[in-house]
């Protein structure tokens, strides 16, 4: 190893490097190093953002920035430290392929109807009274829910309840920008005004896993909001059985006319574990961003330790060994997406389970928030 790279830093190859950079040109041989490693190499680190950090800056952005003075909405971003040199003007995501960020809208505000080439989802956190409209279907957003915007859809959002309204929004938005694939337009007014009934879609699918026969037909988004209260029944008489090892209790939001997730290219699941819960370790190609939305515990992340609790977001990188434990007398739910359908797409879709020290990783250090 020492020899070869001594060979590349040697004069004759830096200065050949040299030309070939003056023509555009650059030697594989120097690249591929890097480029192409044994596995991944995740430029996103494993990383933990508090509830109350989060929720103090959103009441700080309450202060400084509404909709109507700056046009847009109230978002913040999960801005991964190891992704802070990227294009366009060190803008960083949450992982490689997703952003995700914490939304307040204020009772009486309007986001901007607008649509766009990214697939969104949003997962309410807190409040009542807001709705999204999503090609003329207001959509209106309890704690728990569980909402897709899938690409090429008018979306906006409003208020009309009291006390503010919170939801997670992840975006497949490094994916589409790194493909070339973005386009974005605003709708002709400022908000699309209704053309179907309130909640529309989740009352054709009040029982559940039966389909309107409409729907045989694949459709991008026929059920536009999956409320709490069915996801959790789901996983409250899932877990009569046994867990899996890896995941507890897992279940995936989907597109009920095409069975397939109910975005193109971003996974969402919900989990429950149950008090006392440890998983074994595993890791796999796609990575995930975790929303604690009840419990707490800590996951054990390349040997590093991060505690959480409810409202915390954390990063699973790609390939990162982790294993999660409740430590909360409750048993914990934890909301989380992944970019497994592109990994999947891609067939680079991988896993493997942590064989050694009955399948527990050794705990390194403790991580600390900021
Ligand atoms: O609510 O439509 O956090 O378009 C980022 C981009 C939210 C939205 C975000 C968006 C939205
Ligand atoms: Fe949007």
């Amino acid at each position: 190893m020492a020899e070869k790279n001594d060979f590349f830093k040697s004069k004759e190859v830096q200065d050949f490097n040299q030309v070939l950079a003056k023509y555009h040109l650059g030697p594989l041989w120097n690249a591929i190093p890097d480029l192409m490693h044994k596995e991944p190499t995740p430029e996103a680190i494993p990383y933990i953002w508090k509830w109350e950090t989060l929720q103090k800056v959103l009441m700080e952005a309450k202060e400084i920035f509404t909709p109507d003075r700056g046009g847009e909405r109230r978002a913040i971003y999960l801005q991964n430290p190891g992704l802070l040199n990227r294009q366009p003007w060190g803008w960083g995501s949450t992982t490689q392929t997703m952003y995700a960020a914490v939304q307040l809208i204020l009772p009486g505000e309007t986001a901007p109807s607008h649509r766009h080439t990214q697939s969104a989802l949003r997962f309410i956190m807190e409040g009542s009274g807001a709705y999204s409209i999503v090609q003329g279907e207001r959509i209106f957003m309890e704690k728990g829910d569980f909402l897709t915007t899938p690409k090429g859809l008018w979306h906006g959002h409003g208020h009309l309840g009291d006390g503010p309204m919170i939801w997670m929004d992840c975006l497949d938005i490094p994916s589409i920008y790194a493909i070339g694939g973005t386009f974005f337009e605003t709708y002709p007014e400022r908000i699309e005004q209704p053309s179907l009934p309130d909640d529309y879609s989740s009352k054709r699918y009040a029982g559940g896993m039966v389909r309107p026969i409409a729907d045989r037909v694949p459709k991008v988004a026929p059920l536009g909001s999956f409320k709490w209260q069915q996801t959790k029944n789901a996983l409250d008489s899932l877990s009569q059985f046994e867990p899996d090892p890896f995941d507890g209790y897992a279940v995936e939001y989907l597109n009920p006319s095409t069975g397939k997730t109910a975005n193109p290219t971003i996974a969402a699941w919900m989990q429950l574990f149950p008090a006392g819960f440890r998983s074994k370790a595993h890791r796999h190609t796609s990575s995930t961003i975790y929303h604690v939305f009840r419990g707490s515990g800590y996951s054990v992340i390349n040997g590093v330790q991060f505690h959480w609790e409810k409202g915390d977001y954390f990063v699973i990188p790609n390939w990162a060994w982790h294993e999660h434990v409740v430590t909360s007398t409750e048993e914990a739910y934890l909301f989380s997406v992944s970019d497994r359908p592109i990994m999947e797409k891609f067939e680079v879709q991988r896993e493997e389970s942590y064989t050694s020290n009955q399948g527990h990783q050794e705990v390194t250090k403790e991580f600390v928030a900021v």
